[in-house]
């Protein structure tokens, strides 16, 4: 009987995960529902619950599928109801003594809802506060099967996850463009549980020892008396810190890099950051770093971008998921292992693999795809899925263990301990965004939102009242199996000697850049600690900066205004890692925006062919005109002068604006929405100024070209043609660069 009934758990296992997990579209994809724009009047169904509303079908205490249909976790019925299901007639007035007179103490709907309304928030995540998510799914390519047991790496297996991407240090309602790490967390339903990748974008962290990551926070965050700057590292406690603590400095040099800016939550690339340990069907094991790679390439803002976007879009990048995913162009990244052989030192080439301030270049241990991840859904509903995702570094599956990385074990602590007070105490599992794909059995009892009504009297082990159940699993039926890894040595609170080299990485990192990557460093850095108002902070970090590269610390003293200290620490001269640089490559242009400054009074055919001819190549053109509606020609405006502003776009085509007359007003006279004057209205200059200052591709065609010598706008990266279809292909070339970099090295 015991055999029977593991081999039922193990059938209803595969049941549950296909049924849960791989049957229907994915909330929000296209194909669902179209959203109606007024409120029906009559009663109508409510739809299906999403996959993600629905419980695993629920097991008895044997093991046993029960009868109960999978239900859904809100809005049954058509009517509107209180909380415990009464239909309600009225929701827009509270009960008084007459319409004048006092409202009623008997009103229960009006307690309940402003009760409700009361508590609707939950404490902000400590870090990582502002995120967006997604629904999606990762298919892999059998590559790591053979390092690892894991079913999520077989090969052709298909998991659905949930990514949430975040900023660090801003609270829930700050800017997205900050200057900041990201992060890149990814839950994997799997069939064997849950495993979630709690990565960032930036492969290297400022701290090796958890011990110290509230004192990182505590510098990063505002200010504790003046509760300022918010979202930024640009102020004294930050510099104070990370010009003490010099093993940080590898961290802060990426985030003054442009990887601290990036162009989209779409073009970034993920780390898992520590070394983790795969283990395959014989229990061998292999070290491995974990690398998502963006198929649209790694793309950054110009630090003016980022802070025009902060005022004009504060959710630039969560808008930027939203509708890349709304409009079909699924993001999607490889995942790639960098594999190192499981030795008892844990190095590579030199490198401590246990050192989360260390990477391991590509060019040493080349990044192997196992895997594509398509994010293809967006969230039905932000609080609930985004806001309610409860990530975990311990959420392994048998296959991938961790390390002895003494930040990983922090965070193991961490990530459990924090939800306690977010979602407020432990069945934070079992709301329907946390909830495995794999049928769950866990003898955990009771506690503040238990929503499981569990049978059987025995919830312990052994037992003999449920028959034994739940069973333990051999290695057979899929557990998790510890690896025995030999532990020795004395109780110390000390780090490894290795730990202690805390500059050669930092200045890997400044050689790997291009020149123009160089002087955006040099402007980060200058800005940030321009910021700052203590002197003495300001020269400690010169002295890191002096151990990084005298170049780069000689000019960020020229513009503090400060002298250039010395290098004070000696250490063996890194080979640059050519694949750290953004600039050079050609990627992908999927997705791109490009604005169309249309003339209503011009050549509005041109305009058609040309927004033709870039959705075509997969890129998404708008349409800015002086005012909003119908144009002609079956042509709509997207976006007004009032409306747009040059980050939005990577690239702008002028199509056909009529020239100015001789007679035309100079820029500074000309009206707000004055239709006839497209070439000389200030709102076009500044656009298309903008645009070539952030170095991006300006195209013109037909007499649109006017507008350009107008504004002398003119050189590399500026390309006119007669028609529309002369310029097109130009503009998908110039974007494949994502930059017109040559304008930008001129410009110094
Ligand atoms: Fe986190 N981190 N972290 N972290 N972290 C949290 O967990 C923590 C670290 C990362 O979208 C918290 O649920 C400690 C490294 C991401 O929900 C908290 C240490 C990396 C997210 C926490 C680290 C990360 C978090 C806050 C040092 C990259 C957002 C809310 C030992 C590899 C996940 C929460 C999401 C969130 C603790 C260091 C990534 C407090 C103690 C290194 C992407 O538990």
């Amino acid at each position: 009987p015991v055999e029977a009934a593991k081999k039922v758990a193990g059938e209803v296992a595969d049941a549950v995960h296909d049924a849960v997990s791989m049957t229907g579209p994915v909330p929000g994809a296209p194909g669902s529902e179209p959203p109606t724009l007024e409120e029906p009047t009559e009663p109508r169904e409510v739809p299906p619950p999403k996959p993600d509303q629905q419980q695993p079908t629920p097991l008895s205490p044997t093991g046993a599928p029960s009868a109960d249909p999978p239900t859904a976790s809100a809005q049954q019925g058509a009517y509107l109801t209180t909380a415990t299901g009464v239909r309600i007639g009225d929701s827009d007035h509270s009960l008084k003594a007459g319409p004048r007179g006092p409202t009623l103490l008997s009103d229960h709907h009006l307690r309940e809802k402003i009760m409700h309304f009361d508590h609707e928030r939950i404490p902000e995540r400590v870090v990582h506060a502002r995120g967006a998510g997604a629904h999606g799914v990762f298919r892999s390519n059998g590559a790591a099967s053979k390092v690892s047991r894991a079913a999520v790496f077989a090969d052709g297996e298909e998991t659905r996850v949930f990514v949430r991407f975040s900023t660090v240090l801003g609270s829930r309602g700050s800017a997205d463009t900050v200057r900041d790490t990201r992060g890149f967390a990814t839950k994997f339903y799997t069939r064997e549980g849950n495993w979630d990748l709690v990565g960032n974008n930036i492969p290297v962290f400022f701290i090796q020892d958890g011990i110290k990551f509230p004192d990182v926070i505590h510098a990063g965050k505002p200010h504790p008396d003046r509760e300022i700057p918010q979202a930024q590292s640009a102020h004294d406690t930050f510099w104070d810190f990370v010009s003490l603590h010099t093993e940080a400095q590898h961290h802060a040099i990426w985030n003054m890099s442009d990887r601290g800016i990036p162009r989209s939550y779409r073009m970034m690339e993920g780390f898992g950051v520590h070394t983790f340990r795969l283990v395959d069907a014989e229990g061998g094991t292999t070290l491995v770093k974990f690398h998502w790679k963006p198929r649209l390439g790694v793309h950054s803002l110009t630090w003016e971008e980022a802070q025009l976007a902060g005022g004009v879009d504060p959710d630039f990048h969560r808008r930027d998921l939203y509708d890349a995913i709304e409009s079909g162009a699924f993001p999607e990244w490889d995942l790639g292992i960098q594999a190192f052989p499981d030795t008892p030192d844990q190095m590579f080439e030199g490198i401590d693999l246990l050192d989360a301030t260390k990477l391991v270049p590509e060019e040493l241990a080349p990044v192997q795809v196992i895997g594509t991840l398509t994010l293809n859904g967006n969230p039905t509903n932000f609080f609930a899925e985004t806001e309610q995702v409860a990530f975990h570094t311990g959420h392994l599956v048998p296959g991938i263990d961790g390390t002895d990385d003494p930040l990983l074990a922090a965070r193991n602590f961490s990530y459990l301990d924090t939800q306690l007070t977010r979602l407020a105490g432990p069945n934070f599992n079992q709301i329907p965004i946390n909830r495995p794909h794999a049928p769950v059995n866990d003898n955990h009892r009771d506690g503040y939102h238990q929503h499981a009504v569990h049978g059987g009297v025995a919830p312990y082990k052994p037992n003999t009242l449920d028959a034994g159940c739940p069973f333990f699993a051999g290695a057979e039926e899929g557990a998790f199996v510890d690896v025995p890894v030999e532990v020795q040595g004395s109780k110390v609170r000390e780090n490894p000697a290795s730990y202690d080299d805390h500059f050669s990485q930092a200045r890997l990192f400044w050689k790997s850049m291009s020149p123009v990557e160089q002087q955006h460093i040099v402007h980060a850095y200058t800005f940030e600690l321009g910021k700052c108002y203590e002197q003495a902070v300001k020269e400690r970090q010169l002295l890191a900066l002096a151990n990084i590269d005298a170049g780069l610390c000689s000019q960020v003293a020229r513009g503090l205004g400060l002298p250039a200290p010395e290098r004070s620490v000696q250490y063996d001269e890194p080979e640059p890692s050519p694949a750290l640089s953004q600039v050079g490559g050609t990627w992908p242009t999927d997705g791109r925006i490009v604005g169309i400054v249309v003339d209503p009074d011009g050549d509005l055919a041109g305009v058609a062919e040309a927004r033709e001819s870039l959705m075509a190549q997969g890129l998404l053109p708008l349409l800015v005109a002086p005012r909003g509606g119908e144009l002609g020609e079956g042509l709509v405006a997207q976006r007004t002068f009032a409306t747009a502003r040059s980050v939005e776009f990577d690239a702008l085509v002028v199509a056909g604006a009529a020239p100015p007359a001789a007679d035309a007003l100079p820029a500074r006279d000309a009206k707000a929405g004055d239709d006839s004057a497209v070439a000389s209205d200030p709102r076009v200059g500044l656009l298309l100024t903008e645009a070539y200052r952030h170095d991006k591709a300006i195209l013109a065609f037909g007499e649109g070209r006017q507008v350009l010598v107008e504004l002398g706008i003119d050189g590399a990266g500026v390309t006119s043609g007669d028609a529309a279809g002369d310029v097109v292909d130009d503009l998908v070339t110039l974007l494949g660069s994502h930059r017109v970099w040559e304008r930008s090295a001129a410009l110094g």
